[in-house]
């Protein structure tokens, strides 16, 4: 009877634990959009090189580390899909993270048709709940 009031209690607390491990996801006002301003849909660019201009409203944007409510940094998906929205958000050529708070960056792609997609990420890098990402759109580079 001890014995297995002891593993219940121990199985209770190894749940609490899973639970905190398993972080839950930071939330977002349910209004809060994230948006392209630049380039729109479909735009043609010359020469590979273009400014992408990123957009958040009804939340606010603040670098990499520093955990504040509603806040977040913009990252950039480049020819690649959402990634897992419970885990940091992968960090290579196809995520590009603006963990210094900018809302501007300078693109350079290859002549083609590339996709991006912007996806707000907390102070962890991690999307926050509900996610904040734009549309995913197309940019015809030109050479
Ligand atoms: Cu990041």
């Amino acid at each position: 009877m001890r014995t297995s009031a002891a593993l219940a209690l121990l199985a209770s607390s190894l749940m609490v634990l899973a639970k905190v491990a398993l972080a839950e996801p930071k939330p977002m006002p349910a209004d809060a959009r994230e948006y392209i301003i630049w380039p729109s849909d479909g735009q043609v660019v010359h020469g590979g090189k273009f400014w992408v201009r990123m957009g958040l409203s009804g939340a606010g944007v603040a670098p990499a580390g520093v955990d504040r409510p509603n806040t977040g940094h913009h990252h950039l998906l480049v020819d690649v899909g959402l990634p897992p929205m419970d885990e940091p958000i992968p960090n290579d050529k196809n995520h590009l993270h603006f963990g210094r708070g900018q809302t501007e960056a300078q693109l350079e792609l290859p002549p083609g048709r590339h996709t991006i997609q912007l996806l707000l990420g907390d102070d962890q890098h991690v999307p926050q709940a509900p996610p904040l990402y734009s549309k995913k759109i197309s940019v015809v580079v030109t050479p």
